[in-house]
């Protein structure tokens, strides 16, 4: 009762003054079915209503159990939502505070406040029917006065995910370790030019990676916040890079040790906070794996925002990954091409979603990754249902985008114009060169004999069109 005091409370003071929430949208419920005032999202949980509805509240393309090329939407998507944004993103900007109303947060770095957002947060996946998420350890538990303090904050909280997680079926995507908020961190983690620093940092990874083991966490990220530098000036690359593939490496050694077989994730993005981050884009981060020896274990999370900050498009940065094998993860939102920094907006472009899902559709699909939410909301969008309206939305435009996929896919017309433009390397001197045994000396004898090559149209329109018959 006292809960329900509180949380009432709280509730009385938002601009609908204490009436039943859901008057606040009186755009749905034209048949009100009694709403648990108890909620903390006043919707009920979202069904799949077709193309047609026009309820706000209803996922119009996404439909967990439909089948989409021999494999359910749900399977294919494997949708997370991140709690760092879902439960502790206040909506602040660079110019102004949080605006986020988030009742049921007292505010406190206490573990009680810690383990009551974990309801709220499984209340949101049931309502989303989202079976999926990622944690930094700070974002589920406190950090407090000592490592030793916070490690046993992060078990409490752990053991009560672990719970939730078995009366549910919710599965942790991945886990990760906040090694950036804290300042601390300011120059560096795993790159800190302060041992002691990054012994620090691998406490608290060695930590998160068990944490994440007990919650039978698929997958394990390394996004390198401040792992980068701000001025070349004070600062040995060389050395700082070294030190970053020890990390790692004592990462899986770690791994190892405990059992923990699931990937790693790396995630690119380019800048900020620093100047110029290590883990710039796929092809950085594949270069780095590649030099350090740490291939095995390792694919990419990769982030739409973060491609547009690198100057590629998602479906450049995708591809390379696929091209080595190393698609594990997307972290699907968007940026803004009128503001320059990481907007984290959710994904609603449709030609986004589609080109996404082309991409993994043709490596085969996801296995132990997934589609993670890496999303927030507006700063103007405040109300916890917005959070609701955020996800139907990504959700829905995923759906979509899988559906064109496949279509396209079906369709064959895309692939086969592509074959038929490399065919030229199928026979002849095109196919020596891809078995490795042409020379200069046949690649001169060919074009003695056949003289000025005739190039084909690359038809770039008519492929454009081509989408468009889709979308
Ligand atoms: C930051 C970002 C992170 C990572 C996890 O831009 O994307 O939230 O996904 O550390
Ligand atoms: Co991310």
């Amino acid at each position: 009762m006292a809960k329900f005091n509180r949380i009432y409370t709280q509730f009385a003071d938002l601009p609908n003054k204490g009436k039943n929430y859901c008057n606040h949208f009186p755009y749905i419920n034209k048949n009100p079915k009694p709403i648990d005032i108890m909620a903390h999202f006043p919707c009920e949980k979202i069904q799949y209503e077709g193309p047609s509805s026009k309820n706000p509240f209803a996922f119009k393309h996404y439909n967990p159990e439909e089948m989409v090329a021999g494999k359910s939407m749900k399977e294919h998507l494997r949708f997370a939502a991140p709690y760092w944004h879902v439960m502790r993103n206040v909506l602040a900007d660079p110019f102004g505070g949080g605006t986020a109303q988030m009742p049921w947060d007292d505010g406190s770095d206490s573990v009680e406040n810690a383990l009551a957002r974990v309801d709220v947060f499984f209340e949101f996946l049931d309502k989303m029917g989202i079976e999926y998420y990622c944690w930094h350890d700070r974002d589920i538990a406190p950090e407090l006065n000592d490592l030793s303090a916070s490690n046993a904050a992060l078990d409490q909280v752990v053991a009560k995910l672990k719970q939730k997680q078995s009366e549910t079926g919710v599965k942790l995507l991945w886990g990760t370790a906040c090694l950036f908020a804290h300042p601390r961190y300011s120059q560096g983690a795993a790159t800190s030019p302060d041992a002691n620093i990054y012994a620090y940092a691998g406490a608290q990874v060695k930590k998160a990676l068990e944490s994440t083991k007990e919650l039978d966490g698929l997958g394990y990220t390394f996004w390198g916040g401040r792992e980068g530098y701000s001025t070349l000036l004070n600062t040995n690359m060389k050395r700082e890079l070294d030190h970053l593939a020890a990390f790692l490496h004592m990462a899986v050694a770690h791994a190892d040790k405990i059992g923990f077989d699931g990937p790693f994730y790396i995630e690119p993005k380019p800048r900020e906070p620093s100047t110029h981050q290590y883990d710039s884009d796929s092809a950085a981060c594949l270069n780095f794996l590649r030099e350090y020896g740490l291939m095995d274990r390792f694919t990419l999370n990769i982030e739409t925002n973060h491609a547009t900050l690198a100057g590629h498009t998602m479906e450049h940065e995708l591809t390379v990954a696929a091209n080595a094998g190393k698609l594990g993860s997307i972290d699907a939102n968007r940026g803004d091409t009128l503001i320059g920094w990481d907007t984290d907006q959710f994904p609603t472009d449709l030609y986004l979603t589609t080109q996404v899902m082309l991409v993994v559709l043709n490596t085969g699909g996801f296995t132990t990754g997934g589609l993670n939410f890496d999303a927030k909301r507006r700063r103007e969008s405040h109300e916890p249902i917005d959070l609701i309206h955020a996800h139907v939305g990504g959700m829905d435009t995923f759906a979509r985008g899988l559906k064109i996929a496949q279509a396209i896919r079906e369709d064959g017309r895309l692939a086969n114009f592509v074959q038929e433009r490399y065919s030229s390397f199928d026979s002849n001197v095109g196919a020596t060169v891809e078995s490795g045994s042409c020379t200069f000396e046949e690649l001169e004898a060919h074009a003695m004999a056949h003289g000025e090559p005739s190039l084909a149209s690359g038809r770039q329109e008519m492929l454009e069109n081509l989408i468009n018959e889709f979308i």
